[in-house]
């Protein structure tokens, strides 16, 4: 039996506070509760779902995400809006990326109007809560599955 794909989904700084604060941007759903909806959207995958403030540390676990995953979603929070480090590592990777959004940054200020992250990802979810991972795992799935990595 062939082994069990891999999905990484990588949350960046502050989405710890999901749920306690700012619900009427973010909604009422805890982290916890969105790690529920991706491992659902994927019943046939292993889903390693992680949460950092640090910068460096999720350009770590892209550079892992290299070796140990067939696909990766990444709400990257603000560091969507400023690392080129973040972008740099992302660009080392052959697996599909997709970016999620809990809010629509282009709907919000300025200054989160540009993404590094989208000139690297395959598709970007925003503007659908936490219902919006849901369809970033089945969006990486699925490119995962015709790209034959799964
Ligand atoms: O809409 C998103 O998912 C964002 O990635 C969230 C980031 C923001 O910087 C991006 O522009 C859009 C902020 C995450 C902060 O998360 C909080 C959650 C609850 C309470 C306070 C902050």
């Amino acid at each position: 039996m062939p082994e069990t794909p891999v999905l990484f989904v990588l949350n960046g700084p502050n989405l710890n506070l999901l749920g306690e604060r700012e619900p009427e941007i973010y909604g009422r759903e805890t982290l916890e509760d969105v790690r529920g909806i991706c491992e659902r959207a994927a019943p046939d995958w292993r889903v390693d779902f992680r949460q950092t403030n640090h910068e460096g540390v999720l350009v770590d676990w892209v550079q892992e995400a290299r070796i140990a995953a067939q696909a990766l979603v990444i709400n990257p929070a603000a560091y969507t809006h400023t690392s080129i480090a973040l972008l740099d590592a992302l660009k080392t990777l052959s697996i599909p990326v997709v970016e999620c959004h809990l809010s629509d940054p282009a709907a919000r200020e300025a200054f989160r109007h540009h993404s590094y992250v989208a000139l690297v990802a395959a598709k970007t979810v925003a503007g659908h809560g936490a219902r919006g991972y849901e369809l970033a795992v089945r969006a990486a799935v699925e490119l995962a599955q015709e790209r034959g990595l799964a």
